[in-house]
């Protein structure tokens, strides 16, 4: 095999996507909100996370398994390696862009330690090794070992793509051919309870042209809802695993929401690459019955602590929101394969919402302290964390930082450039070099530059915000633009802040709005009102907004409104006839301040939330 751009998702030779990928080193950044955060990735996230990798026992484990450590025990969750694993495809996506010595060799490290750690049958998992060796395939329902082989097989094709070397690809491939042997065709039917390895098949498959891996991906899919269960094993909750039905009758999302939309976009891999309508129908109304009813306002994902799961149609409480950062990263990589295979605006329209508000306020501002779970309302005891005991999320933002260009533009087989993010910088193609100016998302307006020699043709989304419409699927769309060489073109959206209200089945947001500008979902904080209990601030109905600066979020755009706060209480009362206005609480006028949403719990502790209700 030959060395070859750092492709994420590569369909350059999918059958189905009418997109093909652009390089990540072909899309260079360098704005002043996106670029700046993926600095601290590469700069302190990505050491600070090995550091935990090492404090959590994570690489003891692999040093356990390989006989390099020994008297010691396995440490963490079932699935820690896989933590390992998203580290990996991080660091190697940011290699591709951004090459740094003392992190390469860290990576290089962790690949010597996993490497050594896989069994001369290829098999690699090191909570199954010595006293558990007996116990390997017998409960894929709880247990994530395909799981695990998942994140390792998106781990060597990124570091494989990213650095050209071949050793963990081929530790890739040694455990895909033995999962293979147990589970593919000459085998029995099997797939996990944890949804990941398909996706990864399919790319494994990309990086290899090795349709073994394909195969396997599908036939992972069509397992499910099946019956005998192909997810045996300990559990029995069936629809929590998305096997209740077959893929394609799958027509809501549903149980574990990580699980659910890794499944979906293992399902958008396999149609990008063979013809099943079946599949593809049941994507559309999964996509559907997401984002019409389960969805949160943020584009968060999963209802319910309990489970971490998807709840029924319209239950999208604020205050106990699970909404993990897993899912909003799951619910990005499902929404791009379906891009690329579409090109239809409404999923870059549903990215950009959910990278802005769903995934980035999973990480703090210094990089270095995450949130598992996102609620839209707090008390303000919510705050982020170093690491976590079950530690699925910090590395997966970190490896969607640094895959980030990947998602900006990508190009169809008439080498028209499609853009489907605004972020400052150039993208360049055989055809020539564009340059993206704009200060979005604080600005709307967005210009392009062709620096080539050629003509160069463009389809720019307009995104669907633009016309008050992000969530209710009025078409953006993509507008066509050719540019000559030197020519440019400026696109104005307008980021005028707008009040958003919830379908009325929402019981909890009754009478509430939630304000957005441009792509950003804004939020209350106490720490900005300081006057009595946030609870008790009204909007005004007129909802007339100034921007200005607040302290402790430089370079963000607050917004300061004119609203209402109730005065007093009654203080004992709970309930009280509607009819009995001697106890009505009195009100006097307020001024309100909105910060983004991805900017909360930054500064002091204190309460916070979305939605606000209208006096
Ligand atoms: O089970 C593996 C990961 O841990 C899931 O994706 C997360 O929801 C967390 O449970
Ligand atoms: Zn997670």
């Amino acid at each position: 095999m030959t060395l070859k751009e750092t492709y994420v998702i590569d369909t350059t030779q999918s059958k189905n996507a009418t997109l093909r990928p652009i390089a990540l080193e072909n899309i260079r950044l360098t704005d002043t909100f996106w670029e700046p955060r993926r600095a601290k990735n590469r700069t302190v996230t990505l050491h600070s996370q090995y550091d935990k990798l090492e404090e959590s026992k994570c690489m003891d484990n692999f040093r356990r398994a390989s006989g390099r450590k020994t008297g010691i025990d396995f440490v963490g969750w079932y699935f820690a390696d896989s933590d390992l694993y998203k580290w990996i495809e991080a660091v190697s996506a940011s290699l591709a862009t951004h090459p740094d010595p003392d992190l390469e060799a860290r990576l290089e490290a962790g690949i010597d330690e996993l490497a050594a750690a896989q069994q001369p049958d290829g098999y690699l998992n090191t909570y199954f090794m010595f006293e558990r060796e007996k116990d390997r395939w017998t409960d894929l329902h709880v247990l994530h070992e395909i799981y695990c082989a998942g994140h390792l097989f998106q781990a060597a094709v990124m570091h494989y793509r990213a650095t050209g070397k071949t050793q963990l690809l081929t530790v890739a491939e040694r455990l895909a051919d033995h999962i293979n042997t147990r589970f593919g065709p000459e085998g029995k039917r099997g797939a996990c309870g944890h949804p990941e390895a398909e996706l990864a098949l399919v790319e494994l498959f990309r990086a290899t042209r090795n349709e073994t891996y394909l195969t396997l991906a599908e036939r992972m899919i069509e397992a499910r809802g099946q019956e005998p269960t192909a997810v045996y094993g300990s559990g029995n909750n069936k629809r929590y695993l998305q096997d209740h039905v077959p893929y394609k009758d799958l027509k809501e999302v549903t149980g574990h929401a990580v699980r659910m939309l890794y499944l979906a976009a293992g399902a958008a891999d396999v149609t990008l690459e063979k013809d099943a309508p079946e599949l593809r129908q049941a994507q559309d109304a999964q996509w559907e019955n997401f984002t019409e009813r389960r969805m949160y306002v943020t584009g968060g994902a999963g209802a319910r602590h309990e489970g971490e799961s998807f709840g029924a149609d319209y239950e999208l409480p604020s205050d106990r929101a699970y909404a993990e950062t897993c899912a909003a990263v799951a619910s990005v990589m499902w929404n791009q394969r379906l891009l690329l295979q579409t090109g239809d605006a409404k999923y870059a329209d549903l990215i950009e919402h959910t990278l802005y508000n769903a995934v980035l306020p999973g990480i703090s501002l210094s990089g270095t302290e995450y949130f598992y779970v996102n609620p839209l309302e707090n008390d303000g005891t919510h705050r982020r964390q170093a690491w976590f005991g079950c530690a699925c999320c910090p590395p997966n933002i970190a490896r969607l930082l640094a895959q980030l260009p990947s998602y900006v533009a990508s190009i169809d087989d008439e080498k028209t450039v499609w853009i489907h993010q605004f972020i400052a910088g150039e993208i360049e193609t055989e055809q020539g070099v564009i340059t993206v100016e704009t200060n979005y998302p604080w600005e709307g307006a967005v210009a392009f530059t062709n620096k080539g020699t050629t003509t160069m043709h463009l389809k720019v989304r307009v995104p669907a915000w633009t016309q008050h419409a992000w969530v209710d699927h009025t078409p953006s769309g993509y507008n066509a633009v050719t540019l000559e060489p030197g020519e440019a073109t400026r696109f104005d959206f307008p980021v005028t802040p707008l009040c958003i209200s919830a379908h009325p089945y929402v019981s909890s947001l009754a009478g509430s709005v939630a304000v957005v500008r441009g792509p950003l979902v804004y939020c209350m904080e106490a720490v900005d009102n300081a006057e009595g209990d946030i609870r008790d601030y009204f909007l005004a109905s007129d909802l007339l907004f100034t921007e200005e600066s607040v302290r402790g979020l430089e370079g963000v755009v607050a917004l300061k409104t004119k609203g209402f706060r109730y005065l007093t209480h009654p203080s004992h009362w709970l309930y009280q006839n509607t009819l009995h206005n001697g106890e009505r609480p009195s009100l006097e006028t307020q001024a309100l301040t909105l910060v983004p949403y991805f900017a909360w719990a930054n500064r002091e502790a204190g309460r916070m939330q979305i939605w606000m209700r209208v006096s």
